[in-house]
């Protein structure tokens, strides 16, 4: 019994070294993250730099996070000379290569906070792909760059 009980608490050991060190590496770094900091209420945005680390491409559908009612992924286009934001139903980034998401471009569009968030909070926020596989990030409120 003793030998079948160390069993079971070496089988139990094991799986929660794998779940703390999972054995695939994450085929999308996320650096950088960072959200300016906005005034209480209104939407913010998270900036980072993707790379896709795997040989395939990633396709990046949708955003979630627990601090705002709705994630979208928007792009700026130039519209009747002004420039304005589009939702972007895919991001793709492709094997090997970096999508920046940046101020003037690329961004998720944190929209209806759920909370006051200022310089220092933490924003986790959720990267869906098109393999419904998971992409955690935490976005850090920094203060809003002076232009
Ligand atoms: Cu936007």
């Amino acid at each position: 019994m003793n030998l079948i009980m160390s069993h079971a608490t070496m089988a139990l050991l094991a799986f929660f070294a794998l779940a703390c060190h999972p054995l695939a590496a994450e085929p999308l770094d996320i650096d950088n993250p960072w959200t300016p900091e906005a005034p209480p209420g209104r939407m913010m945005a998270g900036f980072m730099t993707l790379t896709n680390l795997s040989d395939e491409p990633i396709v990046l559908v949708d955003a979630f996070s627990p601090l705002f009612e709705r994630v979208e992924i928007h792009t700026m286009i130039m519209e009747d000379g002004v420039m304005r934001m589009r939702r972007l139903e895919h991001l793709t980034i492709e094997p090997g290569e970096s999508v920046a998401l940046e101020p003037g471009g690329k961004h998720l569009m944190l929209m209806r906070p759920r909370e006051k968030l200022s310089t220092g909070d933490q924003i986790p926020v959720i990267l869906i792909d098109s393999n419904d596989i998971e992409h955690q990030l935490i976005s850090i409120v920094r203060p809003r760059p002076v232009r």
